[in-house]
């Protein structure tokens, strides 16, 4: 498919007019065209033959013409005029946190500054303060979103990794030298970023497996090729590593490569302890080297003593001394979930219609979806007035009656001004079923004034979630400066839920927040924050976040019945 070319192009052309100082609608309607056409289950190619570009949400006249251009030749001849204006160093600089279009050009045409690493040293030398629009406090924001782009660099989000991960997992599932197969490492633990994938096989037949495995069509060089590991390079630079072994030794196998390195290392010791040797052959008598077992997880967790520990909780954080005591969490499962509550319409920066974006919801087999669209000031995003607000009632209203399968809850992501008043006066939240509320505005404030600003808008009654409640961006964003503990406990005294965001940059709460908010009696809402339909597929990110914070299903509103939701909510 060429989705991902034309959607890579279009954002490409996007950030290029924003640096060149385009006006904003023309570059949002590339971005909407991209972020519609990347997900698209159909593919582009085909639309285009058949003549039906214009019929995607956001593709006009223009824009069919060059999609029609892209899958025909490749290339898009307005893309290389631009690059001829702007060096391709120059939009790397995007990338760091802080640096919009309009410092970005100023670097570029006041300095020459053509690269990540010019800009470092240009920074670190003081080089950028008397420049206009900077300053010294500039110039450290720069070096700490050069550092955080260092910290994650060599890594992936996890939908990346997850979605390459399952495809090639398809493909070796054909393998009938196979017998067992799992994904391990990092992946398998489900954390929000992939430095490789694991994959584990048992077979008889070492050779063959290795052989299928680097045939693999993906694959764009081979890193190293054995008998029981070999590595490979995908076509977008994800490194995948093969295990094969034995059938006595896959649990072994399975549980070591699985991690965390840190958590096996506790089991090891714990297994030492009680007498045994425990490696990812399987596990041993100390004394005697004899096998013990190995052929499952299950086994060898229950003879060191403990319930099976899920991936997702072995981290190293409580789970050997839960499981001890069995009072290891029941996490909350991937289909537990019964709907989405945070999903963007056209009414204000989405892509779909309300009714499509409903009827992806019942084919996903959910009760329900919260539509939640932008308040009036936040005017990039095309937040609603009062006066599309009610025409929006109206037509989810009417859209309820016409599906009756699912139901469309009324909702709202309204921002927090930066004094902690809401964007809507009380008489307009009431009408919704329900009210996130969020920081859009303003995410440099002091941590004293920005923690009193959420939790005053915590404290209007028709509150009901914090959307995204610490703002960051995973390798492009920190987290606003804001206490978390205060606001934990607000959510608490409050009865407000928290949520944890499915969008794979975002995963706000994270895994560790989760935990302390749950720990503290806060309850949970899962959002996906999603921009299209295809978005909603995100949710399993954030039940994966959920269940490495040791969430159960009680904790997650999304997993009761829509009459207990209704009834809660006042919906
Ligand atoms: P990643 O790839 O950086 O996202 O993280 P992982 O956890 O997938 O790490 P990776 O791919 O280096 O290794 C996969 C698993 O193999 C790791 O989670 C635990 C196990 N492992 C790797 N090296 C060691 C080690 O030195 N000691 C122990 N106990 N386990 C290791
Ligand atoms: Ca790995
Ligand atoms: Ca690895």
């Amino acid at each position: 498919m060429k989705n991902q070319v034309v959607a890579e192009i279009f954002n490409t052309i996007a950030d290029l007019l924003d640096v060149k100082g385009e006006v904003f609608f023309k570059t949002r309607a590339y971005r909407m065209a991209a972020q519609t056409i990347v997900t698209l289950d159909e593919d582009i190619e085909k639309i285009a033959n058949q003549g039906r570009l214009q019929t995607i949400p956001g593709v006009g006249a223009a824009l069919a013409e060059k999609i029609k251009e892209i899958v025909t030749t490749g290339k898009l001849k307005y893309l290389e005029r631009l690059k001829k204006e702007i060096p391709a160093g120059v939009l790397d600089l995007l990338s760091i946190q802080g640096l919009g279009p309009r410092k970005v050009a100023a670097l570029y045409k006041n300095r020459g500054i053509t690269s990540i690493a010019a800009l470092k040293q240009a920074a670190s030398s003081g080089q950028l303060r008397d420049l206009e629009g900077f300053g010294e406090i500039t110039e450290r924001n720069i070096l700490r979103g050069i550092q955080l782009l260092e910290k994650t660099s060599g890594r992936v989000l996890l939908h990346v990794a997850y979605e390459d991960g399952m495809r090639y997992l398809t493909y070796l599932k054909k393998c009938k030298h196979i017998t067992h197969l799992s994904i391990a490492g990092s992946l398998r633990r489900m954390k929000e970023t992939i430095g490789d994938v694991d994959i584990l096989a048992s077979s008889t037949q070492p050779v063959k497996v290795m052989e299928v495995f680097v045939s693999y069509p993906e694959v764009t060089s081979v890193l190293a090729k054995g008998t029981t590991k070999s590595s490979v390079l995908l076509n977008d630079n994800l490194q995948v590593d093969l295990r094969v072994v034995e059938e006595k030794s896959y649990g072994a196998a399975l549980q070591y490569f699985t991690g965390s390195k840190e958590h096996n290392v506790t089991l090891r010791g714990i297994a030492i302890r009680k007498g045994y040797k425990l490696n990812e052959y399987g596990l041993f008598e100390k004394k005697t080297d004899k096998y013990v077992t190995g052929k499952t997880e299950g086994d060898i967790y229950k003879k060191i003593g403990f319930s099976y520990i899920e991936p997702e909780l072995r981290e190293n954080r409580g789970e050997f001394e839960a499981a001890e005591k069995k009072r290891l969490p029941t996490l909350v499962g991937y289909d537990d979930i019964r709907g989405d509550f945070h999903v963007h319409s056209l009414w204000s920066d989405g892509s779909d219609s309300v009714e499509t974006l409903a009827q992806a919801a019942q084919q996903k087999g959910y009760s329900f979806i919260g539509i939640t669209d932008h308040s009036q000031s936040l005017r990039i995003a095309n937040g609603l007035t009062e006066e599309d607000i009610q025409k929006k009632l109206k037509e989810i209203e009417r859209l309820n009656k016409k599906l009756p399968d699912i139901r469309i809850l009324c909702g709202t992501e309204c921002d927090i001004k930066t004094d902690g008043t809401l964007d809507y006066p009380n008489k307009v939240l009431k009408q919704f079923d329900f009210v996130y509320i969020a920081v859009h505005t303003s995410f440099k404030m002091e941590r004293e004034a920005m923690t009193k600003r959420i939790i005053r808008g915590m404290t209007n009654e028709y509150v009901d979630f914090v959307a995204h409640p610490t703002g960051r961006l995973i390798s492009k964003r920190d987290p606003y400066d804001v206490d978390l503990q205060q606001l934990i406990d607000a959510a608490q005294e409050h009865n407000v839920r928290l949520e944890i965001n499915a969008f794979p940059d975002r995963l706000d709460l994270d895994d560790t927040a989760a935990k302390l908010a749950k720990d503290h009696g806060v309850g949970f809402v899962l959002g996906t924050d999603s921009h299209n339909s295809n978005h909603m597929e995100f949710m399993r990110y954030g039940v994966a976040t959920a269940r490495r914070g040791w969430l159960e299903k009680k904790d997650i509103l999304n997993t009761y019945s829509l009459s207990q939701i209704e009834k809660i909510l006042g919906a």
